[in-house]
């Protein structure tokens, strides 16, 4: 017996720094979809996923929690609602699962840096640059944009230390070559990016150790330093199949990768650093690395920091996980971004799987059920003819007009239309499939279905039920219907799992007509099949009701993550450019027209009195205030009101409401204090 042909498929490791999110489920549901999909066609799968827990963010965020670096992780990880829940209710199906904190991959680390440092590879120097915290990436002066880190946009912080390095230069020749002239990296408009932003402009070699935090993988020949979390993670892919350990013995079967797929932002180290390093280990390199598209909100990443996640967990259990799944896939064509918004989602829930997918089904096994008792008539399944039709359609990959050959009103050609999309079909859906289009190959597939609820508007089996000629006609026009919805559930097995095992359970699909060899087959559904109108797969969603409820939910999260926020600290520099002082009120007086406004002549000290207007006038009667002792700011750039100059602003202590100012409190100081103090 041959021996299976071997996949392996991989997810980014993902950092545990916060609950992850439905655009990190996007690239798993898209590994989980491919690796099912791999293991239909027959082959051999390993998939990986993991985390990947090491780095200065983890250490700071522990710190934060007043908890162990690892504890923190292990929450997130393996707690309720953390990273391997979700994959359970994502329903993922990975082989194995790493965590770069596990002992055996914490060991080969030490193993490889070890190796590439005794063949010269790794080298001891000093690391002068920048350093962007959240994304733990060192970045050269001329990398920055605007002075900040080229991956997110934020503040970059000045950092020098003791570190090694790793000759990244010495391989610039070798990756260029890779990217320009393989099939490593897609899509493809991904590569001149890489060449032209990073090695065109010169690859300079990489720090790879830090001395400035412990929360690493140490390096065991110089205390004091850990491996740069990114070698770390990349090896993963390596560790996990038990390179450089003896908990696994996968290396040989499955190394190389055949395909890694990583979300876009992180494609330089997947194809320039990921590369150069196997190729200093002298490893074969991964035959793919796939950089997929964002999801985005309101046209910006997701980022718990943003407080504008949408939380997987919600949405599965509101619609589904298939639904979901489905919905992730058939949205956004995979290696571009897509914006996530709840109409789409709704939308698409609706037409496609409720009106379609979910009708099809319902229709066909309801009219089953009521004309034949749930079972067929035999003799009513694929003749000879139709099946060397679809035979000969699924070998050759053409498309033929075969509805041409009959009359107009002979209602086989509506038969051997529907079967020469149901024959084709699998060889077309494989086509998109192996160059990773989902959308199209879910697109393949709902012709399909569209097409068989088209056939049953053709052919009427209503009015067919009420013949007593046609009734043969009428259980293979069902025949064939049931047949159309098992071959689209064969296909649309590795997206929706658990719906398409409903489907097959409803039409009485066995085993043998459930493999992907079956999908190719016209007529493989036995004919005395036992059938049964099961549970409505897709409810519609009334959309307004559903959008109006998410809305609210939505607010009280944001409200929740506004409340929970990281303050956003400034320097004490900044501080230092508001100048506060004490003033007195000389005067003070409603300004005409206007409902809020009160302004102020104010001794502020300077020696000439200073004119501010308040809007404090619904909280103050202007009488009350004069000869009070208050706070101003008074380099706030001047500004007219009402026709008034106002040269800065009084502080007043405010509790915000629903609707605006719930209290206000004008900042008065003791008389005693004089004006023109400064405050800080
Ligand atoms: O990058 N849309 O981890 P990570 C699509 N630890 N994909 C998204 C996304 C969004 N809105 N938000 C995140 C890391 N992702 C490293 C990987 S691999 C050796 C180390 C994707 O948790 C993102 O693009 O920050 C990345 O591929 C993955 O989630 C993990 O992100």
């Amino acid at each position: 017996m041959s021996e299976k042909k071997k996949f392996y498929i991989t997810t980014p490791i993902y950092y545990p720094s916060d609950k992850l999110h439905i655009g990190h489920a996007y690239c798993t549901v898209a590994t989980d979809a491919m690796a099912r999909y791999k293991r239909l066609c027959g082959y051999d799968v390993m998939f990986l996923t993991g985390t990947d827990e090491h780095g200065q963010k983890i250490e700071d965020k522990a710190k934060a929690a007043g908890v162990s670096p690892k504890e923190y992780v292990d929450n997130i990880v393996e707690g309720p609602q953390g990273v391997k829940d979700l994959w359970k209710l994502m329903n993922i199906s990975n082989d194995r699962f790493i965590r770069t904190t596990d002992d055996y991959h914490v060991a080969a680390i030490q193993k490889i840096f070890k190796k590439m440092y005794e063949k010269g590879d790794i080298y001891k120097g000093k690391y002068v640059g920048k350093y962007c915290k959240p994304c733990e990436s060192f970045w050269t002066e001329s990398q920055l944009v605007d002075g900040k880190c080229p991956d997110c946009g934020r503040e970059v912080q000045d950092a020098e230390e003791e570190a090694y390095f790793f000759r990244l230069s010495k391989y610039a020749d070798r990756v260029q070559d890779l990217l320009e002239n393989t099939d490593f990296l897609e899509p493809r408009s991904r590569v001149n990016e890489m060449v032209n932003n990073f090695i065109k402009p010169g690859l300079e070699d990489l720090c790879v150790s830090r001395t400035s935090f412990q929360w690493g993988v140490p390096v065991d020949f110089d205390p004091g330093h850990v491996v740069y979390v990114w070698i770390d993670a990349l090896f993963n892919y390596t560790t996990a199949l038990g390179f450089m350990n003896d908990k696994y013995d996968d290396f040989k079967k499955y190394w190389p990768a055949d395909v890694h797929f990583i979300g876009k932002e992180i494609v330089r180290f997947h194809s320039i650093i990921w590369p150069a390093m196997l190729m200093s280990m002298e490893m074969p390199l991964p035959k793919k690395v796939f950089g997929h598209g964002w999801l985005l909100l309101d046209g910006g990443k997701m980022s718990k920091s943003k407080g504008n996640v949408v939380d997987p967990y919600l949405l599965a259990q509101r619609y589904g996980v298939d639904s979901l799944r489905y919905f992730l896939l058939r949205e956004f064509p995979f290696g571009t971004d897509g914006n996530f918004s709840n109409e789409t989602l709704i939308g698409r829930i609706n037409t496609d799987l409720a009106n379609d997918l979910g009708n099809l089904v319902s229709r066909t096994t309801a009219m089953v059920g009521k004309y034949f008792g749930n079972n067929l008539p035999a003799g009513c399944g694929a003749t000879e003819d139709e099946k060397d039709l679809a035979n000969m359609l699924a070998q050759s990959r053409g498309s033929v007009d075969l509805a041409a050959n009959f009359p107009e009103d002979d209602p086989r050609k509506f038969d051997v239309e529907l079967i020469a999309l149901a024959a084709g079909l699998r060889n077309t859906y494989e086509d998109k499939m192996e160059q990773y289009a989902f959308q199209d190959a879910l697109m393949e597939v709902f012709k399909l279905i569209g097409r068989a609820n088209k056939y049953i508007d053709e052919n009427k089996p209503w009015a067919l039920a009420k013949d007593e000629a046609q009734q043969d006609r009428l259980a293979h026009v069902l025949y064939n219907l049931l047949e159309c919805v098992r071959i689209s559930a064969v296909l649309l097995t590795p997206f929706m799992p658990e719906t398409c095992e409903k489907i097959f359970a409803q039409i009485g699909a066995g085993d043998s007509q459930r493999t992907w060899e079956s999908a190719a087959v016209w007529g493989a559904l036995s004919t005395d099949a036992q059938v049964s109108k099961g549970e409505n797969l897709f409810p519609r969603i009334d959309a307004a009701k559903e959008l109006e409820e998410l809305a609210a939910l939505e607010e009280a999260a944001k409200a929740e993550a506004a409340a929970k926020a990281e303050p956003e600290y400034i320097t004490i520099d900044d501080f230092a450019k508001v100048k506060f002082v004490t003033a007195k009120v000389l005067a003070c007086e409603a300004v005409k027209k206007s409902k809020k406004l009160l302004r102020f002549t104010l001794d502020c000290g300077e020696g000439q009195t200073r004119q501010i207007l308040s809007g404090i006038h619904e909280y103050y009667e202007p009488e009350d205030l004069v000869g009070k002792t208050v706070v101003a700011c008074v380099n706030l750039a001047p500004r007219k009101m009402m026709g008034l100059e106002s040269n800065g602003m009084l502080i007043s202590a405010v509790k915000e409401g629903a609707e605006g100012h719930e209290e206000l409190h004008l900042l008065m100081l003791d008389d005693k204090v004089p004006a023109g103090c400064t405050l800080g």
